[in-house]
């Protein structure tokens, strides 16, 4: 207890739940559910910029959360940060962590300045997880904040730029490795553009495609075995992001012959802002076999951006993880809390609260997602509804078997169909769901 006022935080079943103490209610680490630890199905991360970097800046004013973590130099600011970054994982028992480089080292005046702080900092910070048993699930580099990257970093219109960003992913790729990082994450930050005035796009997405296949070609020969991940966004910080959502996504990785190399990381609060809902983009990753991983946030039903809320919405969290089974479940990929308390919870202990909150939330729905799968009865209905491909006419068009002609034949024989079609029951269904999440214990 150097940064925070927690003693670990343990699991402690509902009916014992006591005012203003902090416990898990519904994550039981150690709970089997579906044949592994809730641990093992949930596999928690903690987003190193978000917990232990940003201050809770806004638009419209200074940060209200001190992150130096007593540190008065640079370097000792990051050290410190990594020392914080083990205590906090170890009181609300995370055990993986997620982070650009930029979160773990500062910049200095030169990319070989900047280097050097990278290397020494990631061997601190390697250090000191190696002895706390925490691992990394992702690394990424922070291709956005830099003025730099202005206009772009592997969609820049300037050849120099996109060269500079490409000398910053390799050496985080490098730091990846170091670090033994199960994922690396592509955000496209300031990969889109504000006008077509000035752009160029079909240049802008060739070269976007260029840096991936780069980046991959030069992990893997460096012995990186884990994932690579898009993570797709519609907006914000540009009006136009190339990485829209889950399909755009996937139709750019088609085109440029990348599908074979990445998967991706879907966040909650992206989806929203693309219009869909989270399941959506899950679900579109799912069937596409290129679900990866996941940052756990969610957004405001009232507010157009990304806030990064830490999700307490266990109906969605039920159907994320819904999802997640029916993709069987994390290999390297996990739920990291992409997510940040409110402006006014002004104390780093408030964090811990975002992050139980999360991690119940997420419990809770693996729970009720579990109850959902073992029961049955929606797969049953799903099964039941396209019956009808299985035999007879069905089948034979799945085959590829049936022409236009013999189709018209067999509409103008069978006459009115209208009486084989049946309700889709949805309020049923939705009652169902929420049935299983009530009754979990
Ligand atoms: C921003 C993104 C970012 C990525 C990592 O909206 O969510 O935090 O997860 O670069
Ligand atoms: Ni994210
Ligand atoms: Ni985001």
């Amino acid at each position: 207890m150097k940064y925070f006022n927690s003693e670990k935080i343990t699991y402690k079943s509902i009916d014992e739940r006591r005012q203003g103490e902090r416990a898990f209610h519904w994550y039981d680490p150690d709970r089997i559910v579906l044949g592994k630890t809730m641990r093992e199905q949930l596999k928690f991360a903690a987003s190193y910029w978000h917990t232990f970097v940003a201050e809770s800046a806004d638009m419209f004013g200074t940060g209200v959360l001190n992150k130096s973590f007593g540190g008065t130099d640079p370097i000792e600011i990051y050290k410190n940060k990594a020392d914080a970054a083990a205590e906090f994982m170890n009181v609300v028992d995370l055990d993986y962590y997620c982070f650009h480089d930029r979160d773990i080292a500062p910049e200095g005046k030169t990319l070989a300045d900047t280097n050097r702080n990278l290397d020494e900092l990631s061997d601190y910070l390697g250090g000191v997880m190696a002895k706390n048993g925490k691992k990394l699930l992702w690394g990424t580099a922070n291709l956005f904040n830099n003025p730099r990257y202005m206009h772009g970093a592997g969609t820049a219109p300037s050849a120099d730029v996109f060269a500079f960003a490409a000398a910053q992913v390799k050496k985080a790729l490098e730091v990846t490795v170091k670090l033994g990082g199960n994922g690396y994450v592509f955000w496209g930050g300031r990969e889109g553009y504000e006008t077509l005035l000035n752009t160029d796009m079909a240049l802008e997405q060739e070269n976007m495609a260029r840096l991936l296949s780069m980046a991959v070609e030069y992990g893997r020969k460096i012995g990186f075995k884990g994932d690579f991940y898009i993570e797709p966004k519609p907006k914000e910080p540009t009006k136009h992001q190339y990485d829209f959502d889950a399909a755009t996504v996937i139709g750019f990785l088609r085109k440029y012959d990348l599908l074979k190399d990445f998967k991706l990381n879907i966040e909650a609060n992206h989806a929203t802002l693309a219009g869909h809902t989270f399941r959506h983009e899950l679900a579109t990753a799912r069937v596409n076999g290129v679900f990866g991983s996941i940052d756990a946030n969610q957004g405001d039903m009232l507010l157009g951006w990304d806030t990064d809320e830490f999700p307490f919405d266990v109906y969605e969290a039920t159907l994320c993880m819904l999802e997640v089974i029916k993709a069987g479940g994390f290999t390297n990929g996990g739920l990291n809390f992409d997510a940040k308390i409110r402006r006014g919870s002004c104390s780093l202990d408030d964090m811990i609260d975002g992050y139980i909150l999360g991690m119940d939330t997420f419990a809770h729905g693996l729970l009720a997602a579990a109850k959902i799968v073992e029961d049955g009865e929606l797969d049953a209905f799903i099964s039941d509804r396209y019956a009808s491909w299985n035999t007879g006419i069905g089948k034979k068009i799945r085959d590829g078997a049936a022409t236009m002609e013999e189709l018209s034949e067999y509409a103008l024989m069978r006459g009115d169909v209208l009486s084989t079609v049946r309700s889709g029951r949805q309020e049923y269904l939705e009652h169902v769901v929420n049935d299983k999440i009530y009754e979990c214990k």
